[in-house]
């Protein structure tokens, strides 16, 4: 096997790492950490405390799930997750932090609910960023070419965070937050992430709720 890939069943950072990899047919063992978890892995390899992380067969520990992805594309260029062309590559860009940076705003707004007195100004600000960055993402997939491109980068990221928030309210781990509810209220969204969620390295890397008192490292 030569990768190890240190992930939790819900992460949407480390289902995008995993799909990446389907993709890229490189073959994978999955360690399940739950890094908030007493005993946990995490630390061991990266000092951010967070995963995935990506172990080489040489040791190496490669993390970050945005630089595993750059990782990934340098060292198994083939097949390509990113498009040719300065131009195109320069728009996946722009999808892809938009998808990145929902996904940590999102973060930051359901553990800002989940406390016992949430702040209004701050939920008004997070929710704003998410309708902003909804739209903005809307406008970009509209175009039929938009529609029936290749896999990117740019759609890795913007599938797994949509489809990480609408896991994380469908399974409890979030509060319902409208704002979120993407699903129908965003038709080229809706129809682009319908097309890649059928993919099979999407429905093999399907999130699952996992227990937080999981101890370390499970199979
Ligand atoms: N920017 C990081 C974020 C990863 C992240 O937030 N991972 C969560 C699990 S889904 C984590 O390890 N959290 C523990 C912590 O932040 O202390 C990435 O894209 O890899």
């Amino acid at each position: 096997m030569a990768f190890t890939l240190i992930n939790a069943r819900p992460s949407p950072f480390g289902r995008k790492v995993a799909i990446a990899l389907r993709e890229k047919g490189l073959a994978y063992a999955v360690l399940y950490d739950v890094p908030w978890g007493e005993g946990t892995c995490t630390p061991q390899y990266s000092p951010l405390e967070q995963l995935p992380i990506l172990i080489t067969e040489a040791g190496e520990n490669i993390y970050d799930s945005a630089y595993i992805l750059d990782w990934l594309e340098a060292k198994y260029p083939s097949p390509a997750l990113l498009p040719e062309g300065v131009d195109a590559r320069l728009e996946a860009g722009r999808r892809r932090l938009l998808g990145e940076r929902l996904m940590e705003i999102a973060q930051s707004l359901i553990f800002e609910l989940t406390r016992p007195q949430p702040s209004d100004p701050w939920v008004d600000r997070q929710t704003r960023k998410i309708n902003g960055g909804l739209a903005a993402l809307e406008a970009m997939y509209t175009p039929a070419d938009r529609q029936a491109a290749p896999l990117d980068l740019g759609d890795l990221a913007v599938a797994t965070t949509l489809l990480g928030v609408e896991f994380a309210i469908a399974s409890g781990l979030s509060p319902e937050v409208p704002v979120l509810a993407w699903r129908g209220a965003y038709p080229a969204l809706t129809s682009r992430i319908a097309a890649l969620e059928i993919r099979p390295s999407f429905t093999d890397t399907a999130p699952a709720l996992m227990d937080v008192n999981l101890q370390a490292v499970v199979a």
